[in-house]
């Protein structure tokens, strides 16, 4: 420990405590300035507590109520998750008997209406009040869409609810969310651990090295060897109980490591309002042109009957619909990156040779 207890290195990576904050002194105003706005997570202590979820969903009353309902789940080897090993479909009781008895398996779903039953249950929706998350957000919309609007899901952010649950032991791999969301993580059952960094480009390489260790384990000095650069990195560290949420800001990197078998319900919520940023988010790696293949798979699993308009669509069209999508994100990111351009030749020009001249010449 350096600092009390509110921060300590461990294996050359520093890290602080993640503040815990109840609602009852931290009102919206408060948690835009000293967490949202400058990108600092924390976990907030009494915004699920109160929510039927939180009481009701034991593994007794998931079986009862949606047990039968088919869920696809994924392998895990030493607390990673194989996806050499193709996920497996079984009923959410039986998935629920496995996770009890300790086998390494882990739900998570990729917002796909095939896979994902979450959307489709309406414990899933009635038992929980996501809205609570807009009293903490700022306000505006982005064509008429308010920030936890995630009916537009590929085509727009953010990405809809999940769940996550796994058995102790699981780890996830370090990564920040492509969607470009505010995440927050309302655990329900079970701790978990967590570390995270700020989005920063020069440590960029670093993170994704980092990705696949553990960090809830000092940073062995061979890591330290290949990448001199991760001595001195600063993060945050937090320890999640259930009841507690934990606010992921936008574009931070998060490591979680199941210390117990827990079950989380994620609500994410749109991080901008501007095309430009939409523009950022459209040709990253969750982008529609990138996130159109993986949905246009699931749909083939399924009859022409269960796949709806979109879905026939997808499945019947998918390289035209993804290269009509590719060339009107490409559009968007070149008007974008021009106007950017545009912007720093006017102001070139402005620096030589002064703003009356360079207005002569621009008009
Ligand atoms: O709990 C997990 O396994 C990962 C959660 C996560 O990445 C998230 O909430 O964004
Ligand atoms: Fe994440």
């Amino acid at each position: 420990m350096t600092d009390g207890n509110t921060s300590w290195d461990q294996g050359n990576i520093s890290y602080r405590i993640v503040d815990v904050i109840s609602l009852k002194t931290c009102d919206k105003a408060a948690f835009c300035e000293r967490y949202l706005q400058p990108g600092i997570p924390c976990v907030i202590e009494d915004l699920v507590t109160e929510w039927p979820a939180f009481h009701k969903w034991d593994k007794d009353y998931l079986k009862q109520t949606c047990g039968g309902t088919r869920v696809f789940f994924h392998h895990e080897t030493e607390g990673r998750t194989d996806f050499a090993r193709p996920a497996t479909q079984t009923t959410l009781s039986d998935f629920m008997v496995r996770i009890e008895n300790g086998e390494p398996i882990r739900f998570f779903s990729p917002a796909h209406p095939v896979y994902d039953f979450v959307a489709g249950n309406p414990i899933f929706t009635d038992d929980v009040w996501p809205r609570t998350f807009a009293h903490l957000l700022p306000g505006g919309r982005f064509i008429g869409l308010d920030r936890l609007d995630a009916r537009f899901w590929p085509w727009l952010p953010p990405f809809p609810p999940q769940l996550y649950v796994a058995n102790a032991g699981s780890l996830s791999p370090g990564h920040y969310d492509e969607d470009l969301s505010h995440t927050f993580h309302c655990c329900f059952w079970g701790n978990k651990s967590v570390k995270l960094f700020a989005d920063d480009p020069r440590s960029r390489n670093a993170m994704r090295y980092l990705s696949d260790i553990d960090l809830s384990q000092p940073l062995d000095s061979i890591h330290l060897k290949r990448h001199p650069e991760l001595a001195g990195l600063s993060g945050w560290s937090a320890w999640l109980r259930p009841g507690q949420v934990l606010f992921i800001p936008s574009r931070m990197w998060h490591w979680f490591k199941y210390e117990e078998l827990s079950l989380a319900y994620v609500v994410r919520a749109r991080s901008f309002n501007s095309w430009r940023a939409y523009s950022e988010f459209a040709r990253g790696p969750q982008g529609p042109p990138n996130t159109f293949p993986t949905h246009a798979d699931l749909w083939r699993r399924v009859s022409w009957r269960e796949r709806g308009l979109w879905g026939n669509l997808l499945v019947t069209f998918e390289r035209p619909i993804i290269l009509g999508t590719w060339v009107v994100m490409k559009a968007l990111y070149l008007y974008f990156l021009e106007s950017g351009r545009r912007r720093r030749v006017v102001s070139w020009l402005a620096e030589r040779w002064g703003p009356s001249r360079v207005g002569r010449k621009t008009l």
